[in-house]
């Protein structure tokens, strides 16, 4: 896979794309149609009501979809992450640069002009960049880093953007701050689909003195092109197909929100966000906006399989006769995690609830923990739901873990109003479930034996 092109190209090939033919609106009616195919299919559409340019959806609608752009399969995906975080290639400077194709700077600019950014769910503030990444320098010491963040267009060259506290993004513009400095960003849309994954990779999976544009390219399995910006020292992937430059503005913040989030419910109440100020936006000629409808599977994935992937390194090391984690999708990707062990000793089932809840970025928001043995396909809820109803007994078999460190679940408490609005301390309490076949009396083993044909 050579660019975004030959992505959506090789998943035209094996008829993984719907062509939408009829005219669409970018506000609500293109999420609506989005959220119909949310298992189905990667969704072009062809004609944009007010615009010229063509949308695509949906690309990682599938867990295969995501193995494939970083050239592996569903069941390596995760070693493939592991590997490419500890061996990082390189970007090299490229010889031409189609993303540079169109340049538009000018005074004021207004991308809603030619960006046909949707507004998604109906009580959105406005209307939202959901699948552009965000490319930023440490201001210190230059190391690259890509995220995601929700970023909100009003007419003229202002974008509201709303990053968390955790967020590598916040820490280098809190740096740049401190030096009266503003911080320069671009925002990519439409680069190798291997960018775009590695956007979503947490702290802790990642550094914030690891360079993610080496990781990008490493997960690629080549260097990664790059062509300087017109107007900020940044150095983005020159086959994307549209990239906004700006800079972040020091100590201002404005409110942002309510906005439909990763969680399906709506982000509330609106709280103080960063900035950005466009300085230019190029484009390919024929350049394709790239979008995102938040609260769907490939929302889940990109955000769940980083994090899975965390923490199946983190808790493996503390326990190491653990196999695979999922974060489920009915849980969001992130509230619900079934871990799959092939159990040695009785004591392995606690420790490795407790291991899975040390309070990382990636097990923040996990509410649920169930610990199943080898033979449960922990990919197949009716499988883990099974080990639940044969296996477990509910005054031994959970541990229940009061406040503990909570975000996007809205029933998880604050100690006051503010700390809703500043993300302060959220707590939330926590279950362990042991789903395994007790070792205490091998003579029950005859009881936990599964029918079967041979
Ligand atoms: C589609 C998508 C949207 C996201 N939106 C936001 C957001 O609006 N704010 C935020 O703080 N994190 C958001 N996240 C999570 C982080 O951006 C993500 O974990 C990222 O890797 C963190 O990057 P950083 O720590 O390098 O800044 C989003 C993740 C995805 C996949
Ligand atoms: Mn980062």
């Amino acid at each position: 896979m050579k660019d975004f092109r030959s992505y959506i190209q090789y998943l035209r090939d094996r008829d993984d794309v719907i062509d939408i033919e009829d005219e669409v609106s970018p506000i609500i009616e293109i999420g609506k149609i989005e959220k119909s195919y949310n298992t189905k299919k990667t969704i072009f559409f062809k004609k944009i009501k007010g615009y010229d340019m063509q949308v695509i959806a949906n690309i990682f609608f599938k867990r295969e979809n995501i193995a494939e752009a970083i050239g592996t399969t569903k069941e390596n995906i995760k070693n493939k992450i592991i590997e490419a975080v500890n061996n990082p290639l390189n970007t090299v400077k490229a010889k031409n640069a189609p993303v540079q194709e169109i340049v538009v700077i000018e005074d004021n600019i207004n991308p809603l002009k030619f960006l046909p950014i949707p507004k998604h769910y109906i009580k959105d503030d406005g209307r939202y960049i959901t699948a552009g990444v965000i490319l930023a320098k440490d201001p210190e010491t230059g190391v690259r880093n890509i995220s995601f963040a929700r970023m909100m267009v009003n007419e003229g060259n202002k974008i509201n953007i709303m990053i968390n506290k955790e967020r590598h993004l916040l820490r280098y513009f809190n740096k740049a701050e401190k030096l009266n400095k503003p911080l320069e960003v671009a925002i990519i849309f439409g680069a190798h689909p291997a960018v775009w994954f590695e956007g979503a990779m947490p702290d802790g999976l990642v550094n914030d003195d690891m360079d993610e544009m080496n990781i990008a390219a490493a997960l690629i399995g080549e260097p990664l092109g790059i062509v300087k910006g017109k107007t900020v020292d940044l150095e983005y992937p020159a086959d994307a197909e549209i990239v906004i430059e700006g800079r972040m503005i020091n100590n201002i913040r404005e409110e942002e929100g309510p906005f439909g989030d990763y969680s399906g419910i709506y982000d509330n109440p609106p709280r103080e966000n960063p900035v950005i100020e466009i300085s230019a936006v190029v484009m390919r000629k024929d350049a394709i906006y790239h979008d995102l409808l938040p609260h769907t599977f490939e929302h889940f994935y990109l955000g769940g399989i980083p994090r899975e992937t965390d923490l199946l390194k983190r808790v493996r090391f503390a326990i190491p006769t653990v196999k695979d984690i999922h974060l489920t999708t009915g849980g969001c990707s992130r509230f619900h995690a079934v871990v799959k062990i092939g159990k040695k000793t009785e004591s392995e089932p606690n420790h490795v609830i407790f291991a899975t809840l040390f309070p990382t970025e990636s097990a923040r928001d996990i509410k649920v923990v169930v610990v199943v043995d080898e033979d449960i396909d922990i990919y197949n809820s009716f499988d883990v739901e099974w080990a639940i109803a044969t296996r477990v007994q509910w005054d031994r078999d959970i541990i229940v873990v009061d406040k503990m460190r909570g975000l996007l679940d809205p029933s998880a408490k604050s100690n006051t109003p503010q700390t809703i609005i500043d993300r302060g301390e959220i707590l939330t309490s926590k279950i362990g479930i042991d789903a395994t076949i007790p070792f205490e009396k091998p003579q029950w083993y005859g009881l936990y034996e599964r029918v079967g044909f041979e």
